[in-house]
């Protein structure tokens, strides 16, 4: 009888005594919260499909798996943060903690990056992605002071794809032709009417008759549809367009350590990744385009692609003469761009 007592008395001090201590849990102890992870926002211009918004999806799985989820982050495709010429000051304001921007876009701002879009000869966006790369890192351009740069890469060359087949020197004189930057220039230098624009706006002013073709690397040909509108493609393989991610440095300057490395070294790999996948890319949309929608490539004969070309070397001249004027040793870029070319073209190029 007394030992059921006492076990009995035994029971209800153990539940008391967790009682007590739950309720010294719940109100007096500091109770460890699973931290809650850092939020970033990334802007993008283009729609998701397109392959700057693919390429931010793996960053940011790639971040948020590598930190093991401390850090969160948050993607804004089509200009829904950030439109395409805002996107640099937008990150510096702190509008999107994370930008992705084309260079080409603003080729006075960006002016030894853009060095890329001069007609080089880069075979493809794996060499131009680690070629710039390369660049950025060596020359560390004075625009990029107020940022941190994440990663950068570049498309494929480009071509043009036109509403009427273009076939010759001839046939491209006074057609409005929408591209921007360095690739504006090139098409200035064939006789074409340019029309510049970010690629955003580039649909539209196809629909409407404002542009008959537009000058880029392949791939838009099926991530807009523009092979249902324009049934030819000219092939020329030339300007790339270089981009870049940066962060908002106050924003970078907050991240921990752990993480600050996670984005570091990704850097070079995301570079390289982006290049790969818009290679890829390309070539499954110029199967798509001539099987769904018949479109025609048109290779230049020898001669008259010999003639085009010509028409491009007074370009990387000039852009050495007015670099130079600015400070900026665009000689020394220009060779080391060629030198890496070839570095990597031995290994990627074809
Ligand atoms: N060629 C540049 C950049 C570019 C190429 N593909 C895409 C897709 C979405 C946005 C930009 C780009 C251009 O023509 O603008």
């Amino acid at each position: 009888m007394e030992r059921i007592v006492s076990l009995k008395l035994t029971g209800t001090m153990c539940l008391l005594i967790g009682v007590l201590a739950l309720l010294a849990c719940t109100f007096i102890l500091p109770v460890p919260v699973s931290a809650e992870p850092i939020k970033l926002s990334y802007a993008n211009f283009p729609p998701a499909a397109t392959f700057p918004c693919v390429q931010m999806e793996r960053w940011k799985k790639e971040v948020e798996k590598r930190t093991g989820g401390k850090v969160k982050i948050d993607t804004y495709p089509g200009g829904t943060l950030l439109k395409a010429k805002a996107m640099m000051d937008g990150v510096i304001a702190g509008t999107a903690d994370i930008g992705n921007l084309c260079m080409a876009y603003q080729p006075g701002r960006f002016i030894a990056t853009n060095a890329t879009a001069l007609p080089i000869g880069f075979p493809n966006a794996t060499v131009g992605s680690l070629v710039l790369w390369d660049l950025y890192r060596k020359y560390d351009p004075n625009p990029f002071a107020n940022v941190k740069v994440l990663t950068m890469f570049t498309t494929a060359p480009s071509n043009i794809m036109s509403r009427i087949p273009i076939r010759s020197l001839n046939d491209i004189k006074g057609v409005p032709l929408r591209a921007s930057g360095g690739a504006g220039q090139i098409l200035k230098a064939w006789g074409a009417n340019l029309v510049g624009m970010p690629m955003p706006e580039t649909p539209e002013a196809l629909q409407k008759g404002v542009v008959k073709g537009l000058f880029s690397s392949l791939e838009v040909m099926k991530d807009f549809k523009f092979a249902e509108l324009c049934k030819y493609v000219t092939v020329t393989n030339t300007v790339i367009y270089p981009f870049a991610v940066v962060t908002n440095l106050d924003k970078w300057n907050s991240l921990p350590k752990d993480v600050q490395k996670v984005m570091d070294d990704l850097s070079r790999e995301q570079a390289e990744w982006t290049g790969k996948y818009m290679d890829g890319h390309v070539k499954e949309s110029i199967a798509w385009s001539k099987k769904t929608h018949g479109v025609e490539i048109i290779t230049l004969p020898k001669k008259e692609m010999a003639e085009w070309n010509n028409l491009l070397e007074p370009i990387t001249d000039k852009w050495i003469k007015d670099a130079e004027a600015k400070g900026i040793p665009g000689k020394k870029i220009v060779k080391d761009l060629k030198k890496w070319n070839k570095k990597y073209s031995k290994k990627y190029g074809s």
